[in-house]
């Protein structure tokens, strides 16, 4: 088997096999720097490095190595600040900055085995530590801050908790890989020193997770928020309804969850939220600074509404269910005032729920319905949003429809731009950018990789990084741009660690594209940094895929720990259908039957 592990850190240069992936999860709790997976041979290894190839970064990160990539770096050479067991993180009274500490502690305390008590800021003894500050800034905005590191101390300065937190991200980055590990580590713990000034280019930086296809529990949708956070992300779009599987609890209509959510792509169980597990997961986002926009697709995509409530149905009669992997063949009935009702019922509960300002309609691929109705239909779904007090966002579908107020448009076109879309943006739409040929986490990286889409291309890590959110669509000036996100579709995706293999490293470049100015936007920089990251995901046990485009480290940063025992796991289901189906999908008349189960 051809294959490139790496010493002690073991990083193998090759395609993890799916059952591999499958166990990534299992080790999450376990693994301190992972031993070489048992590799399948089924995949090709990628080129070996030659001598022309870019030297791997050492394993201490340097100030400029954090992802992404900061507004300002100003390193100081040869000086470090070095973490001892007696350090401090000295705050202010704020209880939200002191939050922060208490966070930042419990970042720092597994790997360095380090007390880390939360202290007053007024407190001199013992010298050194990380202090956190908040200042009166404009310069910082909402999520900047600024890090400062000498030999005395780790200063985080922010003019809010969200840019402390973010900073406390940056101090995370800057310390040795091995901080990622779950247990203690015997490591020089420095940061190097100098300072950042740093603030985002875009308010809305994402990614949506579709708990339809396949449904994730609590624990892993709190774990994707963690990843989120690592990144400086500050939004997660959970797609809570689709043909499969309808994810949320609604007291007014009971069934959408009850009997529309008992299900999934293939023969899974699916699943869904009870409103105190959604309510969990928006306050654990809120904890990181990251805002749930929840999502409740519509008209089309309502599959699992109308098995659960024929009376939605065009012919009033519930289907069965759908497991299968089409799209664009089902929809309420646009021209019943019940499906109004249910409309408002539904969103007036999940508005109630969400303390974010976003409440997502969805509105793609609603081949089924004639256009007029279809934007008659956007056009009262948009006003009863208003009537919750929250900001309606649609799939760029929803162009056409009339303007609302403060509305935005998610555009996941492959194409450089659509007349539609630009028009919706001159009469005051906003845009969040998530081309599907760049965007998307779904798409394969490779021809070979064994889960995964390729409608809108393969998309490897450049191509995930190579492109401007700013002047990406024809039409849409920067101005109108309000940030980016990744989404990741789950029709082939079936449990965590496959989640964090379609992620990383992909999910690093698309939240650079959120977060770093223009002018740091380098290929073969960003390659750099991102190496270094690899012994960080191996620490904390995040699976992901060890693309032959990134130089990822051959010297081992920390002494290796004891292996951890890897259960066995079995193959997830083989990939799910493409999604040119849709292009051919049938009527509503013809719904396919249910996928046989395997
Ligand atoms: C298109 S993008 C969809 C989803 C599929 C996805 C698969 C969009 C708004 N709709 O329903 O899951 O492609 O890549």
């Amino acid at each position: 088997m051809d294959e490139r592990t790496t010493g002690q850190l073991d990083l193998p240069v090759h395609e993890p096999a799916a059952a591999e992936l499958a166990r990534a999860a299992t080790r999450a709790a376990e693994v301190v720097l992972a031993p070489a997976p048992e590799l399948g041979d089924d995949l090709p290894a990628p080129p070996a490095r030659t001598p022309d190839d870019p030297p791997a970064p050492a394993a201490r990160p340097s100030l400029g190595d954090v992802v992404p990539a900061p507004e300002r770096v100003a390193p100081v050479p040869g000086v470090d600040f070095v973490l001892t067991p007696d350090a401090v993180i000295r705050v202010g009274a704020d209880d939200a900055a002191r939050a922060v500490a208490g966070q930042l502690a419990a970042l720092l305390r597994p790997a360095t085995g380090y007390p880390l008590p939360v202290t007053d800021a007024t407190r001199r003894e013992p010298a050194g530590g990380i202090t956190l500050v908040l200042v009166d800034s404009d310069d910082l905005g909402a999520e900047g801050y600024r890090l400062d590191v000498t030999p005395d101390g780790v200063r985080i300065e922010a003019a809010t908790p969200a840019g402390l937190f973010f900073g406390a991200q940056t101090v995370r980055q800057l310390l040795p890989a091995a901080i990622e590990s779950p247990t203690p580590v015997a490591e020089r713990w420095t940061l190097p020193g100098g300072s950042i000034t740093d603030r985002p280019r875009f308010p809305y930086r994402g990614a949506m997770l579709d708990v339809a296809r396949h449904f994730f529990g609590v624990p892993d949708v709190l774990r994707v928020i963690d990843h989120l956070a690592r990144y400086k992300l500050n939004h997660l779009h959970l797609h809570l309804t689709d043909d499969q599987g309808w994810r949320i609890a609604v007291d007014s209509w009971p069934r959408l969850a009850e009997v529309g959510g008992a299900g999934e792509v293939g023969d899974g169980p699916g699943g869904h939220y009870s409103r105190d597990d959604y309510r969990r997961i928006v306050a654990y986002a809120a904890e990181r600074h990251v805002t749930v926009v929840p999502e409740i697709d519509l008209p089309g995509h309502t599959h699992a509404a109308l098995i659960a409530y024929g009376e939605l149905a065009p012919d009033g009669v519930a289907p069965p269910p759908y497991t299968g992997t089409e799209v664009g063949f089902s929809y309420v009935d646009p021209a019943s005032e019940r499906t109004y009702e249910f409309v408002a019922d539904v969103l007036g509960e999940i508005a109630a729920l969400t303390p974010g300002p976003w409440l997502h309609i969805g509105g793609d691929e609603a081949f089924k319905v004639r256009p007029d109705a279809y934007a008659a239909f956007v056009e009262r779904t948009q006003r009863i949003v208003a009537g919750t007090g929250k900001t309606v966002v649609g799939w760029h579908q929803i162009a056409p429809a009339a303007h609302a107020e403060g509305r935005v448009l998610q555009w996941w076109g492959t194409e450089v731009g659509d007349p539609v879309t630009a028009d919706a943006v001159q009469r005051g739409a906003r845009l969040i950018l998530s081309p599907g040929n760049h965007a998307y986490l779904d798409m394969k990286y490779a021809l070979e990789t064994p889960i995964g889409h390729d409608w809108a291309g393969l998309i490897d890590v450049r191509r995930s990084y190579d492109w401007d959110p700013g002047a990406h669509v024809t039409g849409v000036p920067a101005d109108a741009v309000l940030g980016v996100e990744a989404p990741l579709w789950t029709e082939s995706v079936t449990c965590l660690a496959e989640v964090e293999f379609m992620l990383f490293p992909r999910l690093p470049a698309i939240a650079e594209l959120g977060w770093s100015p223009r002018a740091t936007h380098d290929w073969a920089g960003f390659r750099d940094r991102l190496a270094g990251h690899g012994p960080r995901w191996v620490a904390a046990g995040v699976a992901f895929h060890r693309s032959p485009e990134i130089p990822w480290p051959t010297e081992p940063p920390a002494p290796a720990a004891p292996k951890a025992a890897i259960p066995a796991q079995p193959e997830p289901p083989a990939p799910a259908g493409s999604h040119e189906a849709a292009l051919t999908r049938p009527g509503p008349e013809e719904v396919p039957a249910p996928a046989p189960s395997a």
